[in-house]
């Protein structure tokens, strides 16, 4: 039996699934990973640990902001691609106990999943280092992040960070979502190299007697400790797992 044959029976015969998405998800849809082959980290020119480091971000934010607009261009005009609408399809069927991403892009929610832990938060607000009012984004912050401004608070003029989680920074809904991969029956880690701490620690949740696959193209550190490892496109395989399980695509 080929390995996507036996995750469409877990999900089949699973009750409470529980999903880590990465980048990978999204590459369909245009927006480039970190660690994959055609990765930002595989392009020179680009220093993202730096341009990730709250440190750095609080000493000179104009090296983030002038690195944004093309970034937060495509993610802004990016739609969801299957995964993301698988992952919704599995919400629908009430099997999904936890999605937890490590995207910034919005598109599980775009896709219509609901209940998503975004463990390293997205660009749908902004708040004030000063004030420390949280703001949407309106015209006003829309326009200077796309004239590679810095964005300012309307209250105070202080400078507007997104309410992304940079490197230094705590993440977002952790201890939450360890409990809730304890209740799984079944989790999937999709589109992620399982490298950036905590989030890669979530697998070490699960409980003894529940499945664990992974859907990646390249290694990850959890390859060995896996039942299921499938190094296939995600598209496809989702699509593959579709057609098994007799869901629409
Ligand atoms: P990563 O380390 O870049 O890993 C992505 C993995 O997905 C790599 O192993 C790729 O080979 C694999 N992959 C890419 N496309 C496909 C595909 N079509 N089929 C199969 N495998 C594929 O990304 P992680 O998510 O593991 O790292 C976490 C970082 C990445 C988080 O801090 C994110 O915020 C950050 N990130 C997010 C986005 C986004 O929001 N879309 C984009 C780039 C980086």
């Amino acid at each position: 039996m080929k390995s996507v044959e036996i995750l469409a029976e877990l999900i089949s015969s699973a009750a409470r699934i529980g999903v880590l998405t990465g980048a990978g998800v999204s590459t369909s849809a245009g927006i480039p990973d970190f660690r994959g082959p055609e990765g930002v980290y595989s392009q020179s020119d680009i220093d993202a640990e730096k341009l990730f480091d709250i440190n750095y971000f609080m000493y000179d934010p104009t090296l983030f902001y002038r690195a944004l607009p093309a970034f937060y261009d495509t993610i802004r005009r990016a739609t969801p691609g299957p995964a993301h609408r698988f992952v919704r399809q599995l919400e629908e069927r009430e099997k999904l106990h936890l999605l937890v991403t490590q995207n910034i892009d919005g598109l599980h929610s775009k896709a219509g999943s609901s209940a998503v832990t975004e463990i390293h938060g997205g660009f749908t607000s902004f708040k004030c280092l000063r004030c420390e009012t949280v703001h949407a984004v309106d015209e006003s912050i829309d326009a200077r992040i796309r004239a590679a401004q810095v964005p300012l608070c309307p209250h105070c003029g202080g400078i507007l960070k997104p309410d992304i989680v940079f490197f230094g920074e705590h993440v977002i809904g952790f201890d939450e979502a360890a409990v809730r991969v304890q209740q799984c029956d079944l989790f999937m880690a999709i589109g992620t190299t399982l490298v950036v701490n905590p989030a890669a620690l979530l697998p070490q949740y699960l409980g003894h007697a529940a499945s664990f696959a992974i859907i990646n193209r390249g290694h990850t550190p959890y390859d060995r400790m896996a039942d299921l490892k499938i190094e296939e496109d995600i598209d496809l395989t989702v699509g593959t797992l579709q057609q098994l399980l007799g869901w629409d695509r």
